[in-house]
């Protein structure tokens, strides 16, 4: 099998959730030189983007993204560490969670992991997080930035409580806090008042690094 075939096979296995082929594959891929960035970028990515395609068609439904979700995530366990290059001097602290009534973390795990690739320590309060959980995470924690995703239209909405309830808390000012996910926008961030917005995971890594660098100098 040649890198294109493997990538296309990944492409496909991706998409049908067979996920012990997806972990072979990343596993051949990666023994025969094909960089993790390829086979992120390249297959599994692209899979997910045409699943969410064809479950907006009509076409595929709830149990196809699950599989195709899960297949994937096994590839992300493979790939974490070699994205993540440790040992680097911590950045900053960055707190990360996806907002209450949302299950979707594959994006939220990648921006993870770039970020920890970056140097930034990263706490995962994980999925379905109500406010409360974000502000005793920065209690706890006291990060630079809150990282907050949504991946629904319906959740976005969350992002205003959450700010709200971290003003309320009196914590506003001692964090930055950025926002993302598949639907969100720069408009969206800015008019329920986040500090930062970035539509991938390699931006919001340059707009964390960005956004403490300017809080730093004041
Ligand atoms: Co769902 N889902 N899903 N889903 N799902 C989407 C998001 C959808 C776009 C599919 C579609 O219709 N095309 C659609 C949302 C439509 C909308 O609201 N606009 C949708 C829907 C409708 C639903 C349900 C409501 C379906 C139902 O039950 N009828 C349901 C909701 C459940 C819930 O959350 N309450 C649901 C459920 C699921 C599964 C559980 C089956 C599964 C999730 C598995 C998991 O995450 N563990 C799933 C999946 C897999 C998807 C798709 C196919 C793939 C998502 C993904 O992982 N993409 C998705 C279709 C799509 O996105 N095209 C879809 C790959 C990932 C790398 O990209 O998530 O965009 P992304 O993350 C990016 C950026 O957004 C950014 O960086 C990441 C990496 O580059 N980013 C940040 C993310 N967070 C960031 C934070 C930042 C900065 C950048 O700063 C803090």
């Amino acid at each position: 099998m040649n890198a294109d075939e493997l990538l296309k096979n990944l492409y496909d296995e991706t998409m049908v959730g067979n996920a012990p082929a997806v972990l072979e594959l990343t596993h051949a891929g990666l023994d025969a030189g094909l960089g993790p960035e390829t086979l992120l970028f390249d297959s599994l990515i692209p899979a997910l983007e045409e699943v969410g395609a064809r479950f907006e068609r009509g076409d595929w439904f709830v149990p196809e993204m699950l599989i195709a979700g899960r297949a994937m995530s096994g590839a992300l366990d493979v790939l974490r560490p070699l994205l993540a290059q440790t040992g680097a001097e911590s950045v900053g602290t960055f707190l990360m969670g996806t907002v209450k009534g949302d299950v979707h973390d594959i994006g939220k795990n990648l921006v993870n992991i770039m970020l920890e690739g970056a140097g930034f320590t990263v706490i995962d309060l994980g999925v379905q997080c109500p406010p409360e959980k974000f502000i005793a995470g920065i209690e706890e924690h006291k990060p630079d930035i809150v990282g907050m995703s949504a991946f629904l239209t319906t959740t976005m909405p969350m992002f205003k409580a959450n700010i709200n309830a971290i003003e309320k808390a009196g914590l506003r000012d001692s964090v930055i806090i950025m926002v993302g996910g598949a639907p969100v926008t720069q408009e969206y961030a800015d008019a329920c008042g986040a500090d930062g917005y970035a539509a991938d995971a390699a931006t919001a890594v340059r707009r964390a690094k960005d956004l403490i660098a300017a809080k730093r100098r004041g």
